[in-house]
């Protein structure tokens, strides 16, 4: 599928960026508060604040060298989205992460040319009586009756998200669709791409390490039947989340599509009758035969920011003496266009940094010094570090640093200057985007912390 990006014109559109950047961050560094310095003196100095931009080289064929890495070719990503969502999440993909796939395909739930990319709609082989008559497809017969036009604002606003948000949108007819989507997505696919080796299925606020993922995938054999998620669980049925990302070997897609054509009314009815696409196409992938495997800590359901990356929460690994710190890193979830450009540019730089031949691959415990750490580099507004194991009212956000310095084993704080009170953290979070909240770090105890931590060995892929 062709999409060339125009590249001079975004090459210079991106210094031209990156050079207001670097002034905004003098500006806001001149401007900001004496206070903070400290902490941000307290880093490793080889980091820089300014985001750094990364033209990676070009190959003489006007490809990435990402785009080269082996195992590429094999290998097809299949992003889904839908309308409500796209012109947020997936113009982003389209000059970042795709022009690393050789092989991609984008399903939605309306067909259109999207400035020559192709966009699938994985509905239109839906049988035409639930097109026609079903109600979650009300908002697919406008679309196809009066194209991007027949969103309304506030559905545009309401995004679908995974499971746990799901309950909260059930009036979303976006997300009333997303079910129907799975099945028809994966047997497409495989018709587009019958011979490729392994079918990723992400969604357009996920983003995968690439070069990680296909250090993985160069370890399994795609004529077994594999189907590698995220584990999740629905009255007792398990299957791979969706945001994650999910991976299908060649093999089990077979398997799973000629599942999908002899049994295909009764998988719409059970469809029709379910509420999570994902888990309706884990249980065809059973029935047919495909075993699965568990793949956290590999794939995440969450934003990097949230990992708790050395508490041990979070789910179990099938083998209790291996540390999710020392799992590799595959895939993240809940990501706005911002976040995956940052993580592609992320990525680009250490793939540059390797030889490509032998990418190696990305572990938590790397993630955490070489992503994670940097961008704790100094305070931050509007930012909730998501401290909350001590608590105290303090009178400013400097009294509430001080108080995270006077505490030993304190790490990171964060202060509501509304309601004044002063949260202080024992384990290391980057956080999220928060309305209202400033969050510090102390980096060299981030520091001692990360490298107190004893090597990882042999903890490789699951
Ligand atoms: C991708 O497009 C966005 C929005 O136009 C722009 O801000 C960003 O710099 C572009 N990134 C690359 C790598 O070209
Ligand atoms: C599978 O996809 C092919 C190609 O788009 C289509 O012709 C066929 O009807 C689909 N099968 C089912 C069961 O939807
Ligand atoms: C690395 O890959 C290139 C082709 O991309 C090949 O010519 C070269 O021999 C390889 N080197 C090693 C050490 O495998
Ligand atoms: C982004 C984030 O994690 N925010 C959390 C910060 O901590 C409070 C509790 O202390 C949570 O309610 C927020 O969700």
């Amino acid at each position: 599928m062709g999409y060339t990006p125009r590249r001079s014109r975004t090459l210079n559109q991106r210094s031209f960026i990156v050079i207001i950047c670097i002034l905004l961050g003098l500006l806001w560094h001149t401007w900001s508060n004496p206070a903070c310095d400290s902490d941000f003196e307290d880093g490793d100095e080889e980091y820089t604040e300014a985001p750094v931009p990364v033209p990676s080289p070009l190959e003489e064929d006007g490809a990435l060298p990402c785009s080269k890495i082996p195992g590429a070719k094999d290998t097809v990503v299949v992003i889904k989205t839908g309308s409500t969502e796209f012109v947020d999440k997936l113009p982003r993909h389209l000059n970042t992460t795709t022009r690393c796939y050789p092989n991609y395909l984008i399903f939605s739930d309306y067909e259109e040319d999207y400035g020559g990319q192709q966009i699938i709609d994985a509905l239109d082989s839906v049988s035409p009586n639930i097109r026609q008559e079903h109600m979650d497809f009300a908002l697919h017969r406008r679309l196809k009756e009066m194209g991007r036009a027949a969103l309304a604002a506030e559905e545009l606003s309401k995004v679908p998200g995974d499971p746990s948000a799901w309950t909260g949108h059930t009036d979303n007819p976006g997300w009333k669709l997303d079910k129907w989507k799975f099945l028809p997505m994966v047997n497409r696919t495989l018709h587009e791409y019958p011979d490729k080796k392994w079918y990723v299925f992400v969604e357009a606020d996920t983003y995968v390490l690439w070069g990680t993922l296909l250090h993985w995938l160069n370890t399994l054999n795609s004529d077994e039947p594999h189907y590698h998620g995220n584990q999740m669980a629905i009255s007792g049925d398990l299957f791979a989340h969706g945001g994650s990302g999910f991976v299908v070997s060649h093999k089990a897609m077979r398997m799973v599509v000629d599942h999908f054509h002899e049994y295909h009314d009764s998988i719409e009815q059970f469809t029709d009758i379910h509420w999570a696409g994902d888990c309706v196409l884990g249980k065809a992938f059973r029935e047919s035969g495909v075993p699965f495997t568990f793949s956290y800590p590999v794939l995440q359901t969450d934003h990097p920011g949230m990992i708790p990356y050395l508490t041990p929460e979070g789910k179990t690994t099938d083998d209790p003496k291996k540390r999710p710190w020392c799992f590799p890193a595959v895939s993240y979830h809940h990501l706005n266009a911002e976040w995956v450009e940052d993580l592609w540019q992320f990525e680009q730089k250490w793939l540059e940094k390797r030889h490509l031949n032998d990418t190696g691959f990305l572990r938590h415990s790397d993630m955490f010094k070489e992503y994670i750490i940097p961008h704790m580099r100094a305070p931050k507004m509007d930012w909730d570090n998501a401290s909350d194991q001590n608590k105290m009212e303090t009178d400013n956000f400097e009294d509430c640093r001080t108080q995270c310095h006077s505490d030993g084993s304190c790490l990171q704080y964060s202060f509501r200057p509304e309601t004044k009170i002063c949260k202080m953290s024992y384990w290391p979070k980057m956080g999220m985007e928060g309305d209202g909240v400033r969050s510090g770090w102390i980096l060299d105890r981030m520091w001692n912390v990360a490298d107190s931590m004893p090597q990882c060995t042999d903890e490789g892929f699951l």
